[in-house]
């Protein structure tokens, strides 16, 4: 199956995927009847550092695949008992973009018309065998370094450069699919706008370098105080948002976090302050992102009205 290889010295290839992936494990199935493949591949992708696991046919696959479902990257015979590969694609496809996984068809025909079937139902790439064992590390590689492309393009997107929370573009995004949700389960949804008091104030006296420092470190507060499934942004400046289910105790949440933030010492090098916030709120589930925010920015008005350092539903 295997063909001579034109170069035995492949670390340049490890190089580049550990780069990518930055020591992250990336995981790997591969579904092949023939073991003398199966073999190939596996040694190839785990002296890569790729975890790879292995199926014989398309249902062994989809189980390994149910219970793994942060696999990369799958190399998918044609020709197997049960389900052709071909068709295992078109499964997998449905749940898995191409953004998400990468797929390659292998086949042992070097049919043209097998080719265009594999790309039409959703593969990313084609290597016939036999097998040449550079031309194989480097489709793998090819297609990493795009799927990572994608990933990387996907958080310049929907994250903030600063603080690394999820920036306004993304809150408009995400947090219409969580109204919906609220929506159609009838769940107690609130959206909070947090403002810093006196931040102009703060970088004028300690610089925009210790400014940043304080975004950064609330930032990492509110990461902290929220659970997953609640959002967390950046709305710009010294603003930011929070989208979660909390229904009566929303108050109550947003009080102790202004209150957690107020005792909280701000220490960098030789400078340490405590900051406060204000917080405005708003428990009435809207169609919109948009309509919420500015039902919560008139909140946030009143506790500015109110002397800073307050919450308002
Ligand atoms: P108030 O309590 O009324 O909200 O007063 P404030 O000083 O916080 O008011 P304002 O919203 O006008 O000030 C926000 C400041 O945030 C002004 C702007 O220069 C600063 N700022 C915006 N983005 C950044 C940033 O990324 N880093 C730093 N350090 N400062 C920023």
């Amino acid at each position: 199956y295997v063909l001579k290889d034109s170069n035995n010295n492949l670390d340049y290839v490890v190089k580049i995927v550990k780069r990518l992936y930055k020591n992250r494990e990336i995981k790997a199935l591969i579904v092949d009847d023939s073991s003398v493949s199966r073999k190939f591949m596996e040694d190839i992708l785990s002296s890569h550092n790729l975890r790879v696991f292995t199926a014989i046919n398309s249902d062994e696959a989809l189980s390994i695949l149910e219970k793994n479902k942060d696999i990369k990257l799958m190399l998918i015979d044609e020709n197997m008992p049960g389900m052709r590969g071909s068709d295992l694609v078109n499964e997998v496809r449905k749940t898995y973009t191409k953004e998400q996984m990468s797929v390659i068809g292998i086949s042992s025909y070097s049919n043209s018309i097998l080719t265009v079937e594999f790309l039409k139902r959703g593969a990313n790439d084609f290597i016939l065998k036999p097998f040449n064992k550079e031309e194989f590390c480097l489709r793998v590689m090819q297609n990493l370094e795009i799927l990572e492309m994608f990933e990387s393009q996907k958080i310049y997107a929907t994250t903030d450069f600063l603080t690394g929370l999820y920036n306004r573009r993304f809150l408009f995004d995400i947090g219409e699919k969580l109204l919906e949700n609220a929506k159609r389960n009838n769940l107690p949804i609130s959206l909070a706008i947090i403002d810093i008091d006196n931040f102009k104030y703060i970088n004028d006296t300690y610089g925009h370098l210790f400014g940043d420092f304080v975004l950064k470190t609330l930032s990492k507060i509110l990461k902290e105080r929220f659970r997953a499934g609640d959002i967390v942004a950046r709305l710009g400046g010294d603003e930011f948002c929070i989208i979660g289910i909390m229904g009566e105790s929303s108050y109550s949440v947003f009080d102790s976090l202004r209150q957690k933030v107020s005792s909280y010492e701000f220490k960098d090098q030789d400078v340490n302050i405590k900051i406060t916030i204000s917080i405005g709120v708003t428990n009435k589930l809207e169609d919109k992102v948009e309509f919420m925010l500015k039902k919560a920015d008139k909140m946030l008005y009143e506790s500015k009205n109110l002397g800073r350092n307050v919450v308002t539903i």
